[in-house]
């Protein structure tokens, strides 16, 4: 199972790769190997073919490929599994139940291992394309409580997974408070995401209990950067 294979290489870096985004694969590729899964999502998927751009990160990598998917339209049998999301911390039912079940049968198709996964929006300081696409509003940077509730509500909704994300390019990422308050209150996995410029705001979150980070925006941004990141990270493991 490529659950609990992941699970086995805590603490874990996710690259996100924005297929709408046009990253350079080529120049990518070298730290692909580091990784411990690459997630490919997007708000629209406007200008490629999942399928295609999922192959052209294969051939570079064995590194499991996971879709984060920005909606219903994003399922494809070329990557290794889905993060089955539902926003758990809006109140907009299209994203806590309504593309879920849009999709289901092409999931089931696909042979995608599914991995449910409880998807909280913390305020990151500005207004991210996240908040504004799901028509939701975040939870409060400074009420760790409210995470830590909805967090323990995915647990006891089954969830195999938490992701605590302040959205793409977010100018503060989830307070490392936060990350420490829901780390007690759970027993399931917790990833974090959203805003994650330095090694340091990187370090602190793993210091404060989570298991997985994701990171987008610098990799698209300064890939060279982010692969003094990724050997700085191998430190930490
Ligand atoms: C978004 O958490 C990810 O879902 C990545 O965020 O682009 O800010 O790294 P950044």
């Amino acid at each position: 199972m490529l659950y609990d294979e992941l699970l086995k290489k805590r603490p874990g870096v996710f690259a996100l790769l924005d297929p709408d985004r046009e990253p350079d694969l080529d120049r990518l590729g070298p730290a692909f190997p580091h990784l411990t899964a690459i997630l490919v999502g997007t708000s629209y998927l406007k200008s490629r073919n999942l399928d295609t751009f999922i192959e052209q990160i294969k051939s570079l990598t064995s590194t499991p490929v996971l879709i984060f998917p920005g909606g219903a339209n994003q399922v494809s049998s070329r990557a290794d599994g889905i993060l089955f999301l539902s926003l758990l911390s809006g109140r907009n039912p299209q994203y806590l139940i309504g593309d879920q079940v849009r999709a289901v049968f092409r999931i089931r198709d696909s042979g995608l291992e599914v991995i449910p996964t409880g998807y909280l929006l913390i305020e990151g300081g500005n207004y991210t394309s996240v908040e504004y696409i799901s028509n939701t509003r975040p939870i409060p940077r400074n009420k760790p409580e409210i995470a830590e509730a909805h967090a323990l509500a995915a647990q006891y909704l089954g969830m195999k997974l938490v992701y605590l994300e302040a959205g793409s390019g977010a100018e503060l990422p989830v307070p490392v408070e936060m990350v420490r308050a829901v780390r007690r209150s759970i027993d399931i996995p917790l990833i974090v995401g959203g805003g994650l410029k330095r090694f340091e705001d990187i370090q602190s979150r793993f210091e404060a209990g989570c298991d997985f980070v994701v990171i987008g925006t610098l990799i698209e941004r300064d890939p060279d950067s982010f692969k003094g990141f990724i050997e700085q990270m191998k430190g930490l493991r």
